[in-house]
């Protein structure tokens, strides 16, 4: 049996910032990961196009200064290939590897009240036990298998875009098909359909995407880096952990019409995901949403030649930004090229996958290679692939209704484990290395508080539990998220209870509760 102070479970962009700083204070940490490398999502999103969708001046680290001066983002957004190397980087420079287990899955978590321990057990066969484990699981790291019938018999090449092979997948001049519209399958459609002799895309729902302006920022990185301490200190201040276009956003009705198509038109010409934060009550109110909505659909007319098609390319069974908005390059104008077609699934439904293609309504679609950009089980999908356990209390009985937790960080019955971006944080709805960065200095201070201190194990609270549970779904339910039939939601995966799994809002408000909960001697756990 192996003992540590502390299990880490993934090596993404949380758990090694968590082991950085565990180790740093002298703590006893390894981080088991199921993969082969470090990296999570920008590991396994390997598929043509992957890039990050917050700038990358903001979803990079800000703990290690020096990283942040020696490292030169190339773009904008920056690709996949760029990330990996960026995580790789940090993984050299601070020397992790060498306390990271690789294909070791952590399959069950069993607390042990005498020794007040967690056993914790891997595919790597070894048996450890911790005082605490923080899951750094990922949010978006265990995918959907779509409810397709006959995905195995396809003769073909069949790729998922969240594994795809680390060689590539050779693609030009072949009959090609990409089930699925979401954030996954726009990149890989915009960057496939040039090379591929014909692309057919699979929509059932369509999305709303705001222009990237993707581009070399040479200039733009020299003055963040002459300021890069205060621009992550406002960063941590916005309500979506990044900077947006304006510092000091209004209520739709602070403008005149013409005023609120101005700042709509403003935002889309800036590019980004800050297009959804154009007025204060955009996701709030009905008509100021359709205000946006209509806005983007005009774009959406704009850009696809054929009338028809564009309309069944604009989303109209939610409101915008209920649904994770998509950032695009050249998305819509796919459609524009002879070698790509769009089969609407609401008007011909997917019925089966055949040995030659896809049968949707009443035609057999052929093709040499499918693509599946079908997404995620969000944000409580790796939490629930692992039996955890303590005594009678299993997370997986206990959130079938939907989480349960005190901030997002712990969960009542469940001594001594946290979980990094968990449901009920702003998590998905932020920057995520904002997030990241917040949870992982909320944990290790808690956790160097509690050795200071002699205290052993710590829990929240049920009472604080229910509060906070409360508190996100009350919250959630004055926008409009509810609305939509979202990942945000659960809705994707049949059987999952439908509750808005992220806090709503705002990371700025957030920290200043998990701030606020520390200095109150940490109100509503119970430390011993
Ligand atoms: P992950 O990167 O998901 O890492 C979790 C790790 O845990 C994985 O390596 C996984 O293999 C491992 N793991 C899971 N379960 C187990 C287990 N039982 N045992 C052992 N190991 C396990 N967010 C943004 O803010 N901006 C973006 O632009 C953005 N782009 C994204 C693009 C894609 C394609 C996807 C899928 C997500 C994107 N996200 C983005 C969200 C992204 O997941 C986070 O930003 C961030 O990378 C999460 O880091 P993480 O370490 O928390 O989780
Ligand atoms: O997954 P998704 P994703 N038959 O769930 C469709 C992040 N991310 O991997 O909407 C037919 O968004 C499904 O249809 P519907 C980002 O947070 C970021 O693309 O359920 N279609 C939908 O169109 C993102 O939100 C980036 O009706 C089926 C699609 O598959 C999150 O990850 C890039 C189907 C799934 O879309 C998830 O994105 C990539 C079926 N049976 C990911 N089942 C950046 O750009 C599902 N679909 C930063």
């Amino acid at each position: 049996m192996v003992d540590h102070d502390v299990v880490i479970i993934g090596a993404g962009f949380s758990g090694l910032y968590q082991l950085y700083k565990l180790r740093q204070l002298g703590f006893n940490a390894i981080i088991l990961e199921a993969g082969p490398e470090v990296g999570g999502t920008w590991y396994w999103n390997r598929y043509p196009g992957a890039r990050c969708d917050i700038e990358s001046i903001e979803y990079s680290y800000s703990f290690d200064p020096e990283l942040e001066q020696e490292w030169n983002w190339s773009e904008r957004y920056a690709a996949q290939p760029e990330l990996l190397a960026y995580i790789r980087h940090v993984t050299e420079k601070h020397d992790l590897r060498r306390d990271i287990e690789f294909e070791a899955r952590v399959t069950a978590l069993d607390f042990d009240d005498d020794s007040c321990r967690w056993r914790v057990r891997a595919e790597d066969g070894v048996d450890r036990t911790a005082r605490f484990v923080v899951a750094a699981t990922g949010c978006l790291s265990v995918p959907t298998q779509p409810d397709i019938e006959g995905v195995g018999d396809f003769g073909g090449e069949t790729y998922w875009t969240w594994d795809w092979p680390e060689g590539g997948a050779d693609l030009t001049g072949r009959r090609v098909a990409v089930v699925g519209t979401g954030s996954s399958g726009l990149q890989t459609i915009t960057t496939i359909a040039p090379d591929v002799g014909h692309l057919t895309v699979f929509q059932r729902t369509p999305v709303f995407a705001v222009p990237a302006f993707n581009r070399e920022i040479d200039d733009e990185l020299v003055v963040v880096k002459s300021r890069y301490r205060e621009f992550r200190a406002e960063s941590r201040l916005t309500r979506g952990g990044a900077h947006c276009a304006d510092p000091d956003p209004k209520f739709f009705d602070q403008y005149s019409p013409e005023e609120a198509v101005e700042e709509l038109s403003r935002r889309w010409a800036d590019g980004g995901l800050c297009y959804q934060q154009s007025f204060l009550d955009l996701v709030q109110d009905p008509s100021v949403n359709k205000a946006a909505a209509d806005f983007v659909a005009d774009r959406i007319r704009d850009k696809v030649i054929d009338p028809i098609l564009a309309e069944k390319l604009i989303p109209t069974t939610y409101p915008i930004a209920t649904k994770r908005m998509c950032v695009d390059t050249g998305y819509y104008e796919v459609y524009n090229r002879d070698n790509v077609t769009l089969v609407d699934l609401r008007e011909d439904p997917l019925k089966r996958v055949t040995a030659r293609g896809i049968i949707a309504g009443d035609t057999e679609h052929e093709f040499d290679v499918i693509i599946f950009a079908t997404g995620f089980d969000a944000m409580t999908g790796a939490l629930s692939a692992i039996d955890i356990r303590h005594g009678e209390v299993t997370l997986s009985e206990k959130w079938a209704d939907g989480p349960r937790t005190y901030l997002g960080l712990m969960s009542a019955g469940l001594p001594n484990l946290f979980t990094i971006t968990g449901p009920q944080s702003p998590s998905v709805l932020s920057n995520m290395l904002t997030s990241i960065e917040q949870h992982v200095e909320w944990i290790t201070d808690v956790l160097t508080v509690m050795r200071d201190r002699g205290q052993r194990r710590i829990e929240p609270e049920e009472q604080a539990e229910r509060s906070w549970v409360d508190i996100t779904n009350d919250t959630a339910d004055m926008t409009l998220f509810p609305q939509a039939a979202s990942w945000y939601m659960g809705a994707n995966v049949p059987g999952k209870r439908q509750v808005f799994l992220p806090f709503v809002a705002g990371v700025d408000v957030y920290k200043q509760i998990c701030d606020g909960v520390a200095v109150a001697d940490y109100h509503g756990f119970e430390i011993t």
